[in-house]
């Protein structure tokens, strides 16, 4: 039996998602819409390994807050549909901005991989990547891709073979600091002891996304538990209240800078910038010698300067062997007794070499 895989693909808009599930799909794909919204969807199928892996190509999202129609569809498919992985496409010449989504989709605890697309780019920069420790930091697997090149599609497919096989669990949590943690439990657990259905989200996230205001999980909780919802706005209130009047930011700027905390804490461990100036400068070179006017002139003034350094130079060492040549001829004649050998040495080797 064939056994069937689907996987979405996520990602900041213009991270190559596309372009990856182009290179996965071939050209069996389909477009349509999500159920009931005008969001473009587009899935496409492969086979590999004796898998038949679905493809969805999810709208591009920088977060997944419920801000615009593309997040809530994103969200809600990952949190509905449940797609056995979410490869998230990050666009890994700008890590941190691309790092945000892929620590919301972390924190929804779905399987997740993560592809570092623009591999090309980051290796132009010269910018160095610990992907095996960045990997380890996030507690999820990472590989490197060029879209645009056709490169990494077989090892995508490889490591999410590898997740659905061996379904660990192994999850790294974005802590937001004590006083926030603090209500995050006292949430929680109104939302338990009240049983508000939380659907397929996990609770923690519910309780993030209470702190964070965010309109869709209100309102969706507001409409399936009814007037039980009452106790809920009120400990949320409360927390809100209590977050902002000693942190004196909303827990929608706290909870997001906790998120940057994380991602930068990690990046100051696994990602080292090269020197900006120094790229500069070598850019700035690059830019005269391959400019399309300038560039063969210079090469030509390169080429000429070489001959002549290479002629004018080069007389001084030609001197310095013709005269050590001469003396050896003269050393031989004096010590090889007139003959056939000494005119092989003299005329023949010396005079062949040296000359
Ligand atoms: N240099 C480089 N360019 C890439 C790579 N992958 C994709 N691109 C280019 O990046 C651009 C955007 O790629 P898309 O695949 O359209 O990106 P997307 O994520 O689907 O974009 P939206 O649908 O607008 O969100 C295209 O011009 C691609 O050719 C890569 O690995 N390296
Ligand atoms: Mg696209």
């Amino acid at each position: 039996m064939i056994k069937e895989i689907t996987i979405a693909l996520s990602g900041n808009p213009n991270s190559g998602k596309t372009t990856i599930f182009n290179n996965l799909t071939g050209l069996r794909q389909h477009v349509g819409n999500y159920p009931g919204v005008t969001v473009e969807k587009k899935t496409g199928e492969t086979k590999y390994k004796g898998y038949k892996v679905n493809v969805v190509d999810l709208p591009g999202t920088y977060s997944l807050t419920a801000y615009s129609l593309e997040e809530i569809v994103a969200r809600n498919f990952i949190v509905n549909e449940k797609p056995d992985v979410v490869v998230d496409i990050v666009d890994s010449s700008n890590l941190e901005r691309n790092l945000y989504l892929a620590v919301q989709l972390m924190e929804l605890n779905t399987p997740l991989i993560l592809a570092f697309n623009m591999a090309d780019i980051v290796k132009k920069s010269g910018n160095k990547i610990d992907i095996s420790l960045l990997s380890e930091l996030f507690g999820i697997p990472i590989v490197e891709t060029v879209g645009s090149r056709g490169l990494g599609s077989n090892e995508l497919l490889e490591a999410v073979i590898k997740v659905v096989s061996s379904r660990k669990e192994k999850k790294v949590e974005v802590k937001y600091g004590e006083e926030v943690e603090n209500e995050i439990v006292k949430i929680i657990s109104v939302l338990k002891e009240e049983k508000i259905p939380t659907f397929e989200f996990d609770v923690r996230w519910i309780a993030v996304k209470l702190l964070e205001q965010d309109r869709d999980i209100i309102d969706t909780l507001k409409k399936t538990s009814g007037p039980k919802y009452s106790k809920v706005e009120e400990v949320t209130a409360r927390a809100i209240g209590h977050i902002t009047s000693i942190l004196r930011d909303t827990p929608e700027i706290i909870i997001a800078d906790g998120r940057y905390g994380f991602i930068n804490g990690a990046l100051r461990e696994a990602y080292e910038e090269v020197d900006q100036v120094k790229v500069d400068i070598s850019e700035r070179i690059d830019r005269v010698l391959t400019n399309r006017i300038l560039g063969i002139p210079i090469f030509a003034l390169i080429i000429w300067l070489m001959f002549q350094f290479v002629f004018t130079l080069g007389k001084y060492p030609m001197g310095w062997i013709e005269l050590g040549f001469g003396k050896l001829s003269v050393l031989i004649t004096e010590i090889v007794p007139q003959g056939l050998i000494s005119s092989l040495l003299v005329d023949g080797v010396i005079g062949g070499v040296g000359e």
